[in-house]
C-alpha cells in the first residue's frame, strides 16, 4: 500500500537562527514527508534560508509566504491550501523534539487518533524549566488547563502544546478562527467539544538557542487566551454559561428581595422601595438570561447537527459501491 503524504507545516516568524536546523531534523527523521514552511512578513533571512534548504536537500513542499501577520494566519493559509493525508505543526525554533514525530505520527497512521499533542509538560526536563525561567507563563498555563479540564470534563496535560499531528478529517472540519497564539486553545476545545479523538505524547523539549526569541508575550498573549476560553465556553455551553449567570443573578435577587418580604410580614407595610426595586429588577433580569440560554442552546443544537452530518458526508461524497 502507498503510504500517505504527510505535510509538516512549520509557520515561522524571524526564525534564521533555527529554521535551517528545525528543517533538517524534521527531514531527518521522517524523509518522505512533505515539509511547508509558511513565513510571515520576517523580517530576517528565514524565508531565504528556508528555501536555500529545502532546495539543497531535495525537499519536497516548500516556502510560503503569507501577508497577514499571525500564527493562526498562517495556519489557517496552510490547511486551507496544502493538501495531505496527514497534518503536522510544529514550532520553527528548534525546542521541540523532531525525532519524535514518528511516535506522533502513529496514532493517527494506526486512525486511533485524530489529533496528537506532544506534551510538554509531563515531558519537560527541569532544565527546561529553569533555562526558559518563565514562572508566571507556566502558571498560566496550569491556570487553563485547569479551567478546561473543569468546563471540558477533561484530563488534558498539555492545552498549549506547538507539536501537534492531525488526521485529514479534523483539519477539513476545523475552522480556525483564531489568529495568533490562541490557535492551540481553539484546537484543542474544539476537539474535545466535537469529540475527536485526541492522543498525548509525551515530548520533552528543550530552551532556544541563545540569541533565539519567543514570539510570545505572557500578558497579551495570555488575555488572548483567557478570553478565547471565554468565547468557546459561551458559544458551546450558552446554556450553562447563561444560566450560571442567571443564577448568580437569582440568588441576588433572593436575597435582596427577603428584606422587603421580611418587613412585609413583620409589619404589613413596605417602605424599603429602592431595595424592592433592585430585588424585582434582578430577577427580571435573571429570567431574561435565562431565556437567552435556552434560545442560544437551541441555535447550538441546530449547529451541532449540521457539523454531525457533515461529519457523516465527510469523504462518502463518492457512490457507495457493494464489496463482493
Ligand atoms: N507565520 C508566523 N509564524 C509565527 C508568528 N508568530 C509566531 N510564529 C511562529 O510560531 C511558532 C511558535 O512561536 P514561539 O515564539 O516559539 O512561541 P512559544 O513556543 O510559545 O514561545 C514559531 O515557529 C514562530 O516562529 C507569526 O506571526 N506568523
Ligand atoms: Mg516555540
Amino acid at each position: 500500500m502507498k503510504s500517505p503524504k504527510i505535510a509538516i507545516i512549520l509557520p515561522a516568524y524571524n526564525e534564521e537562527l533555527t529554521i535551517a536546523s528545525t528543517i533538517g531534523a524534521f527531514h531527518k527523521a521522517c524523509p518522505h514527508a512533505y515539509i511547508y514552511v509558511i513565513d510571515n512578513n520576517s523580517k530576517d533571512n528565514t524565508n531565504r534560508i528556508a528555501r536555500q534548504v529545502i532546495e539543497e536537500n531535495s525537499i519536497q513542499g516548500g516556502v510560503f509566504f503569507v501577508a497577514r501577520q499571525g500564527k493562526a494566519n498562517a495556519m489557517r493559509w496552510a490547511f486551507t491550501n496544502i493538501e495531505s493525508e496527514i497534518y503536522v505543526m510544529c514550532d520553527a525554533d528548534a525546542t521541540y523534539p523532531a525525532e519524535k514525530i514518528n511516535d506522533l505520527l502513529l496514532p493517527v497512521l494506526k486512525g486511533e487518533a485524530e489529533m496528537v499533542v506532544g506534551d510538554r509538560l509531563s515531558g519537560a526536563s527541569q532544565e527546561y524549566r529553569d533555562a526558559t525561567n518563565r514562572q508566571f507563563h507556566s502558571f498560566g498555563n496550569q491556570l487553563i488547563r485547569l479551567i478546561i479540564n473543569k468546563l471540558f470534563r477533561a484530563k488534558m496535560n498539555d492545552i498549549l502544546s506547538g507539536f501537534r499531528v492531525f488526521s485529514r478529517r479534523f483539519v477539513l472540519n476545523f475552522p480556525i478562527l483564531s489568529e495568533g497564539f490562541e490557535l492551540e486553545t481553539e484546537m484543542t476545545l474544539f476537539a474535545l467539544d466535537r469529540r475527536f479523538e485526541i492522543r498525548e505524547i509525551p515530548t520533552p523539549i528543550v530552551s532556544r538557542p541563545e540569541g533565539s526569541a519567543s514570539k510570545l508575550n505572557t500578558i497579551t498573549d495570555g488575555t488572548k487566551v483567557i478570553r478565547k476560553v471565554f468565547s468557546i465556553f459561551r458559544d458551546y455551553r450558552p446554556f450553562l454559561f447563561f444560566g450560571g449567570i442567571a443564577s448568580f443573578l437569582a440568588i441576588m435577587g433572593l436575597g435582596f428581595g427577603a428584606i422587603p418580604v421580611y418587613e412585609f410580614i413583620s409589619t404589613g407595610t413596605v417602605l424599603r422601595f429602592p431595595t424592592a426595586i433592585l430585588a424585582s429588577s434582578l430577577i427580571v433580569l435573571s429570567v431574561l438570561v435565562f431565556a437567552i440560554g435556552l434560545i442560544l442552546q437551541t441555535v447550538e443544537r441546530h449547529h451541532r447537527l449540521s457539523f454531525e452530518r457533515g461529519l457523516i458526508n465527510f469523504g462518502r461524497s463518492k457512490k457507495f459501491e457493494k464489496e463482493e
